[in-house]
């Protein structure tokens, strides 16, 4: 089967031709800033024009809140959605393709699932990217809620007194740990025009660099062991930019030994690597996780 892979993220869009549940070929654009939806999925499709013609279906995975009727921003810094924004229905029209859309983290949840289904039955994915996504699987199945919302840990908080977030609270992990936050912080204090990647590279002999990305590791830690705490997890597997740079995970399990016992839990980086959310996409075609509410 050769599913066109789509994964929206609040700065790049990743695009892939999955076959048989490898990636085989990838490219990517910056994210389109037009808030119609029909310039969206022309933008987002003009790239694969001939990938699409091979298709039999198309998996788009997407940063905010997937509900059937489309995509809502949680966090409008991250990807100001108007809502509901119907991409699912927009692509399906275009491409005469079915298409079936979930949530970025959700989704990059069903297909590292797959790589530690015979020893786990409760996992976490963990991205720590432009926000902080994440997607619960319990008893082996994705975890929903009531309304799709569930995973949305990067809005969970964990600092009353804690810096204001988007979604409109303050104190969020996504407000502290992200690669946004960790972002505002060092063009506050070290160097207003510094990257994320040179912020890492420079933590390797700057203290305060590595104060910042200590702070963001520390508050994954706490989010891990609430997750812990929560689910009674076996596995939370880490992803996404930030949490993909290099010594960030082993930061992070530093700061989950600190915790009593109980509340700590083994951490993984994604298999599917910087591409799980991608690989997440085409994995809702698979019949391998019962998956069938995805939304079509
Ligand atoms: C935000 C939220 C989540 C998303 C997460 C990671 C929006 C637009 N997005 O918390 O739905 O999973 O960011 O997204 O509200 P990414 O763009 O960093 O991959
Ligand atoms: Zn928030």
């Amino acid at each position: 089967m050769s599913t066109l892979a789509i994964d929206i993220g609040g700065t790049k869009v990743a695009l892939g031709m999955v076959e048989n549940g490898k990636l085989i070929e990838r490219t990517q654009i910056a994210t389109p800033s037009t808030i119609d939806v029909r310039e969206f999925a022309n933008h987002i499709l003009s790239p694969c024009s001939e990938w699409l013609e091979k298709a039999q279906n198309i998996g788009i995975s997407t940063t905010g809140w997937v509900k059937p009727e489309g995509i809502t921003s949680i966090n409008p810094d991250t990807l100001p959605f108007p809502q509901p924004f119907a991409l699912h229905r927009e692509v399906e029209r275009t491409s005469d393709r079915p298409v079936a859309m979930l949530n970025d983290a959700q989704a990059a949840a069903c297909f590292e699932f797959k790589s530690h289904a015979n020893l786990v039955k409760n996992m976490a994915y963990v991205t720590v990217s432009t926000g902080v996504g994440g997607g619960i699987i319990i008893d082996g199945k994705l975890h929903k809620g009531s309304n799709w919302l569930a995973g949305h840990i990067g809005h969970t908080v964990i600092d009353i007194n804690g810096p204001d977030c988007g979604c409109g609270q303050n104190g969020c992990v996504e407000a502290i740990a992200s690669g946004t936050a960790i972002n505002k912080v060092a063009q506050a204090t070290i160097n207003p025009t510094i990257s994320n990647i040179e912020l890492f590279e420079l933590a390797r002999n700057d203290a305060s660099a590595m104060a910042i990305i200590k702070r963001s590791a520390q508050a994954i830690a706490v989010l891990c062991t609430n997750l812990k705490a929560t689910y009674d997890l076996d596995l939370v597997v880490l992803g996404g930019g930030v949490g993909l740079a290099s010594h960030y995970m082993e930061l992070v399990d530093e700061y989950i030994q600190q915790k009593p016992a109980a509340f700590r839990v083994p951490i993984t980086k994604a298999s599917g690597d910087y591409d799980a959310c991608l690989l997440g996409a085409a994995e809702q075609f698979s019949l391998s996780l019962d998956n069938s509410n995805a939304q079509h």
